[in-house]
């Protein structure tokens, strides 16, 4: 038994980032527990399913796969929108980010071999930016509240923000986020607020490779 939320990954940001805003953004106490791949063989065979994130509740019970813990997490911190349109909205930009954009987004992780993460990027820059995040800016060009359901923030801004600011630090596909001005105000403007700049103040960065 715990008293916190305890969020279970790599010292990296890629899966877990939007998961960690949306707990820095909910209030909820939780702690950011990152192990290192020596550890994880260890580990795997305790964690449903053998994968992570894995976020383990106060009472104890082990939940994975991303998309299905943002909802979690949104629903216990006020940030899954009321109505049944809206809902399917959300749940449609939580699999589009933590689905299929993350699908391209890990053929250019570091631990991939040089010449596959060329293509990597390729595919990055060539489709899946243009589907993905084009899309994204689309929604946010056309919404008069600056967020992209309806007029508050949901975990569908934090998970889009998050993962658009992981992309910038990345050189060979930064442009690809930074050129969007819908998506990088979206980004300002959630990085503004006051327990997501707190977050990012504390972030450690001192794991080698935490930027992707
Ligand atoms: N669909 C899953 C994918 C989870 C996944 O592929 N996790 C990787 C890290 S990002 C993992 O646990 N790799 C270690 C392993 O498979 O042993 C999710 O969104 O959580």
């Amino acid at each position: 038994m715990t008293e916190k939320y305890k969020l279970i990954y790599f010292p990296i940001r890629f899966r877990a980032e939007g998961l960690r805003w949306t707990l820095a953004y909910s209030g909820l106490p939780w702690e950011d527990k990152k192990i290192m791949m020596e550890e994880w063989a260890g580990l795997k065979p305790t964690v449903p399913s053998g994968i992570l994130p894995c976020l383990v509740t106060p009472d104890g019970r082990k939940l994975v796969q991303s998309a299905a813990i943002a909802r979690f997490l949104a629903v216990r911190a006020g940030i899954y929108p009321a109505g049944e349109a809206e809902q399917c909205k959300c749940d449609e930009l939580i699999a589009l980010v933590q689905c299929d954009l993350m699908a391209a987004y890990e053929q250019f992780l570091p631990l991939r071999p040089q010449e596959e993460r060329r293509r990597g990027y390729d595919n990055w820059n060539e489709k899946a930016a243009p589907r993905i995040l084009g899309y994204l800016d689309g929604i946010l060009a056309d919404s008069q509240s600056g967020y992209l359901i309806g007029d508050e923030l949901t975990v569908a801004d934090l998970l889009v923000a998050a993962v658009v600011d992981s992309l910038s630090q990345i050189p060979e596909v930064r442009a690809s986020a930074q050129s969007r001005k819908h998506l990088t105000a979206h980004l300002a403007k959630l990085r503004q607020q006051e327990k997501l700049a707190a977050y990012l103040k504390s972030r450690d960065d001192s794991f080698p490779g935490f930027n992707v």
